[in-house]
């Protein structure tokens, strides 16, 4: 039966939340080789070259925490939806490639970006990730069908060939040195060429009517045109930060409030992107260190700025990982009230807090937070 309470509708990511995805680690997998993207965890039985499911031991406990969240949530009035897996470990293929296997759905905030009452499915980048949106799919057809006004879209799927990688890309960039690959993260010269659109939706932040999108390993020039072209009554923007593995903006930059975006300072940002949001009034605020993640690095690909990969729960309440707490302190400061998550676990399938989640409903309407304009903003 059709669910007539269900609406999409989320323009930021600080609106009061209503409905929201919540990913699950079952059979991730540690990827097979692919162009874009090499795994290579010699220590923890996974060197280069080799794939296979996440230790179940690990998977088990990201979904006690991924559930436990999900409670939290549901005990807030929130009401939460989750993807329903598919078998990662098989071998995938279209007409251009084959692929040894997929990778998972822990991380949704990669694949689904909602802006107002679209949810746009991103095309990706890597070929073990294509066939992601199918675990999606159920949740997606239920909302299409009670939400009258849902507009679900899907970027073209793209080939994928090995002319959207500039060959032996990794064998090179991570022998260069610093200064070299900061200049190549500055030029965009990366993994993706511009052979088609591609982009993760994680590399997108909203803020009403500015959507910023990070050229990163993941997100081409081609990809932030289609998007800019997709979105005509918004202004979106292509922002780089001075970071040698971009991979999603949402452990980078993170806009926690009309007026306030946190910013993770090892990653300095464009001068031209801090100055057009403190024109229009905004604080950027440089986070503190993350806490230690010695326990939790086995097997991920993710760095500990994970800490401010943050989910709000509205403008003044935000979920942050429960070791965090020098961050919670920072927070608190700043007017917030911090719910604690244990979240550790879940790092190692793809990411923290806001990667784990897809807004469906929060309250509001579309705004404009940036009334100014300043240099190509
Ligand atoms: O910056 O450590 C976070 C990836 C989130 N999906 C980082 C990558």
């Amino acid at each position: 039966m059709n669910d007539r309470t269900l609406r999409v509708n989320s323009w930021n990511g600080w609106d009061p939340l209503r409905h929201v995805l919540v990913g699950r680690a079952d059979g991730t997998m540690v990827q097979a080789p692919e162009p874009a993207v090499q795994r290579d965890f010699p220590d923890d039985g996974f060197p280069l070259g080799s794939y296979g499911p996440m230790p179940a031991e690990m998977t088990a406990e990201a979904n006690e925490q991924l559930d436990d969240f999900a409670g939290i949530l549901q005990r807030r009035g929130i009401r939460v939806d989750r993807p329903t897996p598919l078998d990662f470990s098989q071998q995938v293929a279209t007409p251009d490639w084959t692929q040894e296997s997929m990778f998972g759905c822990m991380p949704p905030r990669d694949v689904l970006l909602t802006v107002g009452n679209e949810i746009l499915e991103a095309t990706m980048c890597y070929r073990s990730r294509w066939f992601e949106y199918l675990a999606y799919r159920p949740v997606l057809q239920q909302l299409f069908d009670a939400d009258p006004n849902m507009r679900w879209e899907a970027a073209p799927k793209p080939r994928l060939t090995d002319a959207s990688y500039r060959p032996g890309f990794w064998e090179t960039y991570n022998k260069v040195p610093l200064a070299e690959k900061l200049e190549r993260v500055r030029n965009h010269d990366l993994v993706l060429t511009e052979a088609e659109p591609l982009f993760d939706a994680a590399d997108i932040a909203r803020c009403g009517k500015d959507l910023f999108v990070q050229l990163s390993l993941v997100t081409n020039r081609s990809g932030y045109r289609w998007l800019k072209r997709h979105f005509p009554d918004h202004r979106v923007h292509a922002v780089t930060f001075t970071n040698t593995h971009p991979l999603h903006i949402d452990a980078t930059w993170v806009p926690l409030r009309p007026g306030l975006v946190l910013h993770c300072g090892e990653r300095p940002a464009e001068p031209e992107l801090v100055k057009y949001y403190e024109i229009n009034d905004w604080e950027v605020v440089e986070a503190v260190q993350p806490a230690s993640w010695k326990h939790y690095q086995r097997l991920s690909f993710c760095s500990p700025w994970l800490a401010v990969n943050i989910l709000n729960l509205d403008p003044q309440t935000v979920c942050v990982e429960e070791t965090e707490v020098r961050l919670a302190d920072q927070l608190v400061k700043y007017g917030f009230e911090v719910v604690p998550v244990p979240f550790r676990a879940v790092g190692p399938f793809g990411g923290g807090l806001h990667c784990a989640t897809v807004d469906i409903e929060r309250d509001g309407v579309l705004e404009d937070y940036f009334p100014h304009r300043y240099g190509r903003f």
